[in-house]
């Protein structure tokens, strides 16, 4: 473990302080003392980086690269002083010169490489494969432009680029010899060469991808493991003044602004496909270079030929986004390495593994023919014959069932289908809960799962508790580590001793107390940075994720328009004073998604303003949702929000991270939230709504009137007049396509079928939180059923059950 006195870190600090900035500590700015900071903490990385990579060459220990178009890390400083254990010794020395370390730490821009949940879980699986000892690496693009940064102007969401690279990355160290050269294009002629085919690609455009490394730090354990960022550069970056004509020049900026566009930026949907030619470049520029690095680091250190490469090497597609790993594998063994299809298919199919995060039709991957061949003509004439392969064998099953074959194939209707590519390549598929892998496997996948039943597998998610307990909840922690010691942070499932304390009055009565801390410092900020004062003794009711239809962000607005109703009718209504949080962004060509925003911040105006009902309730949504904010909301959350329609969140994340902050959840039976149930027992949870056969059976059997449940119901007829009569904003208009999904187009996830289950739900909340001594129980049961959400459990999983890599727990 690494160690480092105080007073040695002072001098260490001061010293590298001059030698970045040319003058003396008391002259510098905050944001001078932040970046010698963090640049002294990557030194103190560096060496411990170098080792680990050493003793991963020396022992040629199973290797896990984890490809995935997107890694949220969020901020990296006080992560890295948690894990290299010296938190509280760099606290103590910077106060000693009247710095005071959280001030510094908020000084850091959030590495926003991600949209939501699928690129935060590939940043909480980096985590704990270094902390697990596991080597296991990251793989994916140095976006110059991470997710748009949000702002809400005038009630609507407008968006502005993230350039987060505008001051030094002190996190990044570019390998420049470490470069692969991508291709794209051209033509690709067959050769008969003594009985051999060749393939022989010319005229293609060679683009360098670039390597960025960030340090992945283990916890205590001296392990760095590696994540890996592409980018695109042009491959001769220089030109001759003096040769080139003024069009010459010109062109030539022009050919490198192209290039440099593949990795220019993260495209901000995470629901609606679109068959854009820049995303599949991104795809075959940052696999195709990983996949070469691969094998030329395995050729130059690893034990073995190719032959055993999947027995030394375990490659994992986050999704279908990195899929193409498939062909590229089987291209290089073939063209460059000399193997034929049955050994390279042997190879590939033994080394990669896919998992699937969405049900969602609409997110499916599948590229247009035309497009996919002529950007990847080699790569297209692979992944033809795979297909051709697998039709066959689909053939020798499945005699004379063309309709069976056709739904399965890889290549139809004019398109490439990525989830099915994924499948046939892969040797592990997997969902990410228990009833998002049943929904794969019995429905959505259900032909590939009967076709080959072993290959399917579930994986439900996790969280780091590094981050989401230790380091956005310092007082929780310390105050765990009290009661129950510190075995929790190395074995998370240990926090079940905390249960014992569930009634204890004085656990309960410190549990407030952090609690409402949180709550001060998150409604300290809400009043700094949008103005609007919020009552920490009042109830945070918290919904904060990606705004989208099926996650029903308006089922919880119109709940809120009810309520305020209800007050004005009877202004002694006996409710817990409430504030409403919300935080989330809208892909910004997802116009529904926008509207909600608009409809929740007009909603949250007109309250917010009414003198008569202000004491009561507010709403807040908060600007700008990140990994950093995220942060600061979730330690201060009451009640989790957790009300998709049952069926369509594969799993959830941050459910897991509320809870682990002692949040009660208010919860759908969907994705990982029967999980929890399941830990947390009835008692401890609210569930609410349409069951996971009631949904289907709408599905299939159709018969959910929306109409018929506004004109049934006053209370659902007031709150939906109430979206388009003008009483939230003069324009009547303004929310029509809101109103429009629900009734019109008869909103297909149900928010008015469930809007009364959920008004009982919440009415239940409401008198549990009245009883002190309950709600507080349910917190601490919460807190202690946590564990076994830490991604630490989730990797474990991974690693014994698909990858068969690690020395798990060796050191501990
Ligand atoms: C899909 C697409 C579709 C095409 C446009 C770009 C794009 C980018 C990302 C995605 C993936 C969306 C899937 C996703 O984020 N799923 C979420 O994964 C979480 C981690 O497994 C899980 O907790 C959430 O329930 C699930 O929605």
């Amino acid at each position: 473990m690494f160690n480092i006195d105080k007073e040695t870190f002072k001098k260490d600090y001061e010293e590298k302080f001059i030698e970045m900035h040319g003058k003396d500590l008391h002259e510098g700015t905050d944001y001078n003392k932040y970046e010698a900071l963090a640049s002294l903490t990557r030194d103190y990385v560096v060496k411990m980086w170098i080792n680990t990579n050493k003793k991963y060459n020396f022992t040629g220990e199973k290797q896990v690269y984890y490809f995935s178009m997107e890694f949220l890390l969020g901020r990296l400083l006080g992560n890295a002083l948690i894990n290299l254990g010296i938190k509280d010794i760099c606290r103590e020395a910077l106060s000693d010169f009247n710095i005071n370390l959280d001030s510094l730490e908020e000084l850091e821009e959030d590495q926003g490489l991600g949209n939501g949940g699928l690129g935060r879980l590939a940043a909480c699986f980096l985590d704990s494969m270094a902390s697990l000892n596991i080597p296991g690496h990251g793989c994916g693009i140095r976006y110059k432009y991470g997710f748009f940064q949000q702002k809400i102007v005038n009630g609507k969401q407008i968006e502005t680029s993230d350039y987060w690279l505008k001051n030094a990355n002190v996190w990044e160290i570019k390998k420049s010899d470490k470069a692969q050269v991508v291709r794209f294009g051209g033509e690709v002629t067959t050769i008969n060469e003594d009985g051999h085919l060749r393939f022989n690609h010319t005229g293609y455009e060679a683009i360098l991808a670039v390597p960025y490394d960030i340090p992945v730090i283990g916890y205590e354990n001296e392990v760095v493991n590696t994540l890996r960022l592409w980018s695109a550069e042009p491959l001769y970056d220089e030109f001759d003044f003096s040769s080139f004509s003024r069009g010459d020049y010109l062109k030539a900026i022009e050919y490198k602004n192209s290039i440099e566009a593949i990795s220019q930026v993260l495209y901000p949907d995470d629901s609606f496909y679109e068959g854009k030619i820049l995303r599949l470049k991104q795809q075959y520029f940052f696999v195709s270079a990983g996949i070469q690095s691969i094998i030329r680091h395995f050729k130059a250190y690893g034990k073995g030929t190719l032959k055993d490469l999947d027995e030394k090497i375990a490659i994992h597609i986050n999704d279908t986004h990195p899929t193409l790993a498939i062909p590229e594998l089987m291209r290089i063994l073939m063209d460059e390495e000399g193997y034929g299809w049955n050994e390279a298919w042997r190879i590939t199919s033994n080394t990669i593994s896919y998992t699937n995060h969405t049900i969602l039709a609409e997110a499916l991957e599948k590229w247009p023919v035309e497009m996919f061949e002529k950007l990847l003509p080699r790569i297209y004439m692979i992944v033809e014959e795979i297909n051709r392969r697998f039709c066959q064998e689909l053939w020798n099953k499945y005699i004379g069932q063309w309709d069976k074959i056709s739904k399965m194939s890889i290549i139809a209707d004019g398109y490439v289908r990525m989830a099915h590519l994924a499948i046939v390549g892969s040797y592990s598929v997997n969902g990410v809960a228990k009833l998002h892998t049943e929904i794969l496997k019995k429905q959505e996948m259900s032909d590939f799962y009967y076709f080959n039943p072993t290959k399917f597998n579930n994986k439900t998610n996790g969280i780091t508790h590094r981050r989401w307990l230790m380091g956005a909840n310092p007082e929780l922690t310390d105050f765990l580590k009290e009661t129950i010691g510190s075995g929790f942070i190395k074995h998370p499932t240990d926090m079940e001793a905390f249960a014992a304390y569930a009634m204890d009055k004085s656990v309960q009565e410190r549990l407030h107390q952090i609690k409402l801390s949180n709550k001060k410092k998150l409604a300290e900020y809400i009043k700094i940075n949008q103005g609007i004062s919020v009552n920490p003794d009042s109830l945070f009711d918290v919904q904060v994720k990606r705004i989208h239809a099926y996650k029903r962000q308006t089922l919880n607005c119109l709940r809120i328009m009810d309520l305020y109703r209800r007050l004005i009718e009877n202004p002694n209504l006996d409710i817990v004073p409430r504030t409403f949080i919300f935080a989330g962004k809208a892909a910004p060509g997802y116009y529904l998604a926008k509207n909600t925003i608009e409809l929740i911040n007009a909603v949250a105006n007109k309250i917010n303003n009414d003198p008569k009902v202000n004491e009561k309730i507010k709403i807040v949504f908060m600007h700008n949702y990140r990994v950093s904010l995220a942060e600061t909301i979730i330690p201060a959350a009451d009640l989790s929000e957790q009300i998709s329609t049952t069926t369509k969140e594969a799993s959830g994340t941050s459910n897991m991270k509320f809870m682990m902050n002692g949040a009660v959840t208010i919860a759908t039976l969907d994705g990982a939230n029967i999980e929890i149930r399941d830990e947390v027992g009835d008692e401890n949870i609210i569930i609410f709504g349409l069951t996971e056969r009631e949904v289907l059976d709408y599905y299939q059997k159709g018969g959910y009137s929306a109409t018929d449940m506004i004109n049934g119901d006053y209370r659902i007829k007031q709150v939906t007049d109430d979206i388009v009569n003008g009483f939230y904003c003069g324009d009547k208009e303004r929310f029509r396509a809101v109103y429009e999904h629900l009734v019109t187009y008869n909103d297909e996830f149900f928010v008015l079928k469930d809007f009364h289950s959920y008004l009982k739900a919440q009415d239940k909340v409401d008198n549990l939180y009245r009883d002190f001594s309950k709600w507080q129980s349910m917190c601490a049961v919460n807190i202690a059923h946590s564990g076994i959400f830490s991604s630490d459990r989730t990797i474990q999983e991974y690693a014994t059950g698909i990858w068969g890599s690690g020395f798990l727990y060796k050191n501990l």
